[in-house]
């Protein structure tokens, strides 16, 4: 039989996965047979997964980070809310996210049985305090600020989420599954140090250049932690707070390895080539007299006529729209200038010819 051979990134567009450093894939493949579900079994791993957990607490500041590496957005987002629910003495307990949220909140809300209180968000695509502050009441366990949305990449106000969070003895978690290892370089208010913050999901295998599964859970308190934790009488170890049982060792490895490589310099030379290819692509297509909507972080959304986007779609690039119908372009690790060029090229030629 003929090996299968994974695709290219050279023409994906709206991906937020990206070509792991090699050092990152490298290790991956070196500890695919380990489990630190496991951490008494496989010790080398479980020390990596530590260090890990050290530096995203670096990033998002916290001294004394307690947390996991997840098998990505979605578990971390599950278990966030998890974790708020078990820590809430609400009868009926309910959860107050901005309708900017990933759909992992919809799934984490129907396994967990929590009420989700969607709030429209306001002109600028971000989190509006009011219509957030008009659904939390007594039974509110969890309110949600995004910091880097998937559609937009906009940054919800997460101190004055963090007080309405704090006046309801409610959780506020921060997804920054994607937006966390571009943020770090930003002036944004996003992080543990800049307000309240009970737990956050910041993604490795996203803009952190880890290889897939590698997700991040983080928690101010060990008492989270306890929250999520079961029991595990029959392994070493005493208790597991993870969703999953047998999970990646590669993601963990792959992790750590790209941290090593990478942060924090790496990382923010990746955000600053990242943001400028994202500014100029916008004004390019700007200057063509499309809507775009500006990059804060960089991520570009652009208003295509329908016949175009599926024009330069069956060119072959790899595209995915807004619920609104934009092109949504994630300019990741792998997005050049030369890429860029080559897409704007391919949509010029189709529009001359429609
Ligand atoms: N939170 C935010 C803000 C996200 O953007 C995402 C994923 C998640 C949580 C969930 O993360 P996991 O997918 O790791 O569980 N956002 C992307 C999206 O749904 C995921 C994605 C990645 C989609 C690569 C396509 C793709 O090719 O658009």
């Amino acid at each position: 039989m003929e090996q299968a051979v994974p695709q290219t990134f050279d023409r994906v567009l709206s991906s937020m996965c990206t070509r792991p450093h090699p050092a990152a894939r490298e290790a991956a493949e070196r500890f695919l047979a380990t489990n630190p579900g496991d951490p008494e079994t496989y010790r080398t791993v479980a020390d990596l997964e530590s260090r890990v957990v050290e530096t995203l607490g670096t990033m998002t500041g916290l001294d004394q980070p307690h947390g996991y590496v997840a098998s990505g957005g979605t578990e971390a987002n599950i278990q966030a809310m998890r974790a708020a629910r078990n820590r809430s003495s609400a009868a009926d307990p309910n959860a107050v996210v901005p309708s900017s949220v990933h759909f992992s909140f919809q799934k984490a809300a129907e396994v967990l049985d929590v009420d989700l209180r969607v709030a429209p968000v306001g002109p600028d695509r971000r989190a509006d305090l009011d219509a957030m502050a008009s659904l939390v009441d007594e039974e509110t366990a969890l309110v949600v600020g995004v910091a880097g949305t998937t559609e937009y990449g906009r940054v919800d106000p997460i101190p004055a989420l963090a007080e309405l969070a704090a006046d309801a003895s409610a959780f506020l978690h921060v997804d920054a599954a994607w937006g966390g290892f571009a943020l770090p370089f930003t002036d944004h208010d996003w992080h543990f140090g800049h307000a309240a913050v009970d737990t956050m999901t910041i993604d490795p295998h996203k803009l952190g250049q880890a290889a897939v599964p590698a997700g991040g859970f983080l928690a101010r308190d060990a008492a989270t932690m306890d929250a999520l934790a079961v029991e595990t009488p029959y392994l070493e170890s005493t208790s597991q707070a993870t969703l999953t049982g047998t999970r990646s060792g590669a993601g963990v490895a792959s992790a750590a390895a790209a941290f090593d490589a990478l942060w924090p310099d790496g990382y923010r030379e990746a955000y600053e080539r990242m943001q400028a290819n994202a500014e100029w692509v916008a004004e390019a297509l700007a200057d063509r007299g499309f809507d775009v909507v500006d990059p804060v972080l960089p991520l570009v959304a652009v208003d295509l006529p329908e016949p175009l986007f599926d024009a330069v779609q069956e060119r072959e690039w790899r595209l995915a729209r807004t619920e609104r119908g934009e092109l949504r372009l994630v300019c990741m690790p792998h997005v050049t200038r030369e890429m860029l060029s080559a897409f704007l090229r391919d949509l010029d030629a189709c529009r001359a010819r429609i």
